[in-house]
């Protein structure tokens, strides 16, 4: 019978139907059970990965899907290893109890960022035998070695007394990996590569894949979520080897670079440009930046070197609303970012958000300004989310702010916690608008038509155009009368 020491299972996502994103319908990768599937492999344990949304993206199937490909060729493994972001924890609970129910001799760990944030909640589940807190490639090889559990760092477990009655063990934090060259490349054998999706803005109609550089962030944004609270990185060598790796053995063509804040060591960036330009003359590549990491210089040295978009976390442009999110960075800032990128031959999107501690008309409207006053190349508008693992997650959960009832919810489709200034009408209402002055305004479409003369465009103009299209019709409602503000 083939034993595996571990099979990661990422469960499957798509997107609530009233986000734009949905439109869009990508998907990549679990980059860090990946990662964790290459650390214990290299120190020679058997792996196996489903990654839900290729295998079997349908939920309610995972039994069968199980069943038919695992349990009855007698394949099983010795740790079973599951992820969850937020909206998709019950889904991980559920796989858990499946794979429970058909190998109940299984050892079954839950990680990712929900679970490091929710640990105490979530182990009381009755599939779950541990949960991982934070990253997971050493507490993972502590485990598979079988060091006694009490030991581990970054662990919690349940424990059961000469009473048969369960207690909890909450282990020291596990202290951050400083050296991520020590982590070797993502297994990317282990998932169907070419089987994945770019984002339309980035949908150049070229293989695209995610990869994520570094960990952490220099931020202290109140509302974000972080599972690393100290910033690690990865060198240009090492960075090069997966470019190389994706490039000639993938054919892929373009990255999305997922790290936080790309930019976050200047010298770091200029030094993997120079050899992405000698190198891989041929890539493209977009990532994300705080508009307080950039200048004139690296932004052209990256232009040369492929970078072809780049999105900043902006939130909002009332000063008094940056504060409140200690976003740390200021209007000026934006501006001088956003101009220098475009005056480099890059795209640049930017991202606010709606709904956020001490908004109110006034600044929703003086956003709205503001943006026809910047003329980015493209918006993202989020709804106000504060995720547990945020600072104003826990702070409003313990005064009662947070009104989202399930965690499906958190899914940025509809506010989760309540508006002092706003209702929840009022915000989805802002938001659409907010996307609509923007996208249907003729200049957007006038700018997106000039770039149909390049012919790499066409794609990415078909797939975004249908993604906002059907965006704007099915809350047309909604952007015609309701919560009109
Ligand atoms: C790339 C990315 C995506 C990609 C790809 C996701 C994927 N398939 O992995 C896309 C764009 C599709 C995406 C979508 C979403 N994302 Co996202 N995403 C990220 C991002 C920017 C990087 C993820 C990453 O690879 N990090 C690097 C790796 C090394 O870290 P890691 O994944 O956390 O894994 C480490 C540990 O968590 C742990 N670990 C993780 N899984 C497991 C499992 C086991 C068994 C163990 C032991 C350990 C373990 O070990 C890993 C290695 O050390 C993060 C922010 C961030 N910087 O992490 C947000 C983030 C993970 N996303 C987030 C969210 C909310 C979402 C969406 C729900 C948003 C939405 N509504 O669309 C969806 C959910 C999609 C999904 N299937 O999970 C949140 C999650 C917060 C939370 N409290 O859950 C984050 C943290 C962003 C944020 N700050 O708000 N996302
Ligand atoms: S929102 Fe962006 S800048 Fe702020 S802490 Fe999170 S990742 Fe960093």
């Amino acid at each position: 019978m083939p034993e595996y020491d571990v099979i990661f299972i990422a469960p499957p996502f798509r997107q609530g139907n009233e986000t734009m994103w949905k439109q869009f319908d990508y998907f990549f990768p679990p980059y860090g059970m990946a990662q964790i599937a290459a650390y214990v492999r290299e120190k020679s344990y058997s792996v196996h990965l489903i990654d839900c949304i290729t295998a079997c993206p349908d939920l309610n199937d995972f039994p069968r899907y199980f069943r038919e490909n695992y349990t009855e060729k007698g394949i099983r493994a010795r740790f079973y290893g599951i992820t969850a972001v937020t909206p998709i924890i019950n889904h991980a609970l559920m796989i858990g109890q499946w794979v429970r129910e058909s190998d109940p001799a299984a050892t079954i760990i839950l990680g990712g960022p929900h679970p490091t944030h929710m640990a105490g909640e979530l182990i009381h589940h009755p599939a779950i035998d541990a949960i991982v807190m934070g990253e997971g490639e050493l507490t993972f090889l502590e485990l598979l070695e079988k060091q006694e559990w009490k030991n581990i760092h970054g662990l919690l477990f349940k424990t059961r007394g000469e009473d048969g009655q369960f207690s909890l063990v909450r282990n020291p934090e596990r202290e951050q990996i400083a050296d991520l060259d020590t982590i070797p490349l993502p297994a990317y054998d282990l998932v169907d590569v070419n089987a994945y999706k770019a984002p339309g803005y980035s949908h150049r109609g070229v293989p695209s894949m995610s990869v994520v550089t570094s960990r952490g962030c220099t931020g202290r944004c109140s509302f974000c979520s972080k599972v690393f609270h100290k910033v690690s990185m990865r060198s240009p060598g090492h960075i090069m080897e997966e470019l190389r790796l994706l490039y000639h053995q993938y054919g892929i063509r373009q990255i999305i670079f997922y790290d936080d804040t790309f930019t976050i060591s200047r010298e770091r960036i200029i030094g993997l440009c120079e050899r992405i330009r000698e190198e891989l003359p041929g890539l493209v590549w977009t990532c994300f930046a705080r508009v307080d990491t950039v200048d004139a210089e690296l932004l052209k040295s990256m232009k040369t070197a492929g970078c072809e978009h780049v999105m900043y976390g902006v939130e909002n442009f009332d000063t008094n609303v940056l504060q409140m999110i200690r976003k740390n960075i200021s209007v000026d800032q934006v501006f001088s970012a956003v101009r220098a990128t475009q005056a480099a031959g890059i795209e640049c999107r930017v991202s606010l958000m709606i709904g956020n501690p001490g908004e109110t008309k006034d600044t929703i409207k003086y956003n709205m300004k503001m943006i026809r006053k910047l003329k980015p190349d493209y918006l993202q508008v989020l709804i106000f989310h504060p995720l547990p693992g945020a600072p104003l997650y826990q702070e409003w959960r313990e005064e009662g702010r947070i009104t989202a009832e399930r965690w499906e919810d958190f899914n940025f489709t509809r506010p989760v916690s309540e508006h002092p200034n706003l209702t929840p009408k009022q915000i989805r209402s802002y938001y659409l608008r907010m996307y609509a002055a923007f996208y249907l305004h003729p200049r957007f479409i006038f700018n997106e038509l000039l770039k149909l003369n390049r012919k790499a465009q066409w794609s990415r103009i078909y797939w975004g155009g249908r993604a906002l299209l059907s965006f704007f019709f099915k809350n047309l409602r909604l952007l015609m009368k309701g919560g009109k503000p």
